[in-house]
């Protein structure tokens, strides 16, 4: 092709313009992308914060619970109904807390000094959503104050074992406070709440009621 041809020869303008449009249009998209992530970033920690401040009291309608026996009602000195662990400890709050009543509470440090407290229970999710752990947490009264290590660990995991959500509790109270966690389930699938125990291994620490997962 002789120079002057080629110089008037527009066929290669098209893609040359493709390519520049594509360039600019994919950092626009870059900048977008970035500004709509950011953006769902903040409302995402602005929802969390809400859930966190306004929500609700505390939960106790355990028939929209998706765990059974929360209130751990259904339970002997050693076992409850709905819930696998270990070391597992029910009695009576006013056992370890005195005029506390007859309310049945888990200890989250169990008969036994050389085993681990753990109590876990299984649930379902059957898509994503976003919810709240509620439960009521107090230090019995042969644990003494002010406590800096007796408490427990709250954790919703996957199947895999992988927690969700984790919330350490290290209560400094004889009276029951209300704690929630929020957390958010990204598919459908089982679940569990798991509460450890934390401190040392005594049999004494913290003790727990009222466990719903909305
Ligand atoms: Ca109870
Ligand atoms: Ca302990």
């Amino acid at each position: 092709m002789p120079i002057r041809a080629f110089l008037k020869d527009d066929r290669g303008a098209v893609t040359i313009d493709w390519t520049v449009l594509t360039a600019a249009m994919m950092g626009l998209g870059l900048a977008a992308g970035g500004s709509v992530w950011l953006g769902s970033a903040d409302l995402s920690q602005g929802i969390a914060n809400e859930m966190t401040q306004n929500a609700l009291l505390i939960e106790t309608d355990f028939s929209a619970s998706r765990l059974v026996n929360g209130g751990f009602s259904d339970s002997t000195r050693t076992s409850a109904v709905g819930w696998e662990g270990v070391d597992i400890e029910i009695l009576a709050a006013g056992v370890y807390i005195p005029g506390a009543g007859s309310n049945l509470v888990a200890e989250m440090d169990g008969w036994n000094a050389s085993a681990v407290t753990m109590l876990q229970q299984a649930f379902t999710v059957d898509g994503p959503t976003s919810t709240m752990v509620s439960f009521k947490a107090a230090l019995r009264t042969a644990v003494a104050v002010p406590n800096e290590s007796e408490g427990l660990l709250v954790e919703v995991i996957d199947r895999n074992g992988t927690a969700l959500a984790q919330l350490p509790v290290i209560p400094n109270s004889r009276t029951f406070g209300e704690y929630r966690m929020p957390v958010r389930f990204e598919e459908a699938g089982t679940y569990a709440l798991r509460m450890t125990e934390i401190g040392r291994n005594d049999t004494l620490g913290a003790v727990v009621d009222d466990v719903v997962i909305k």
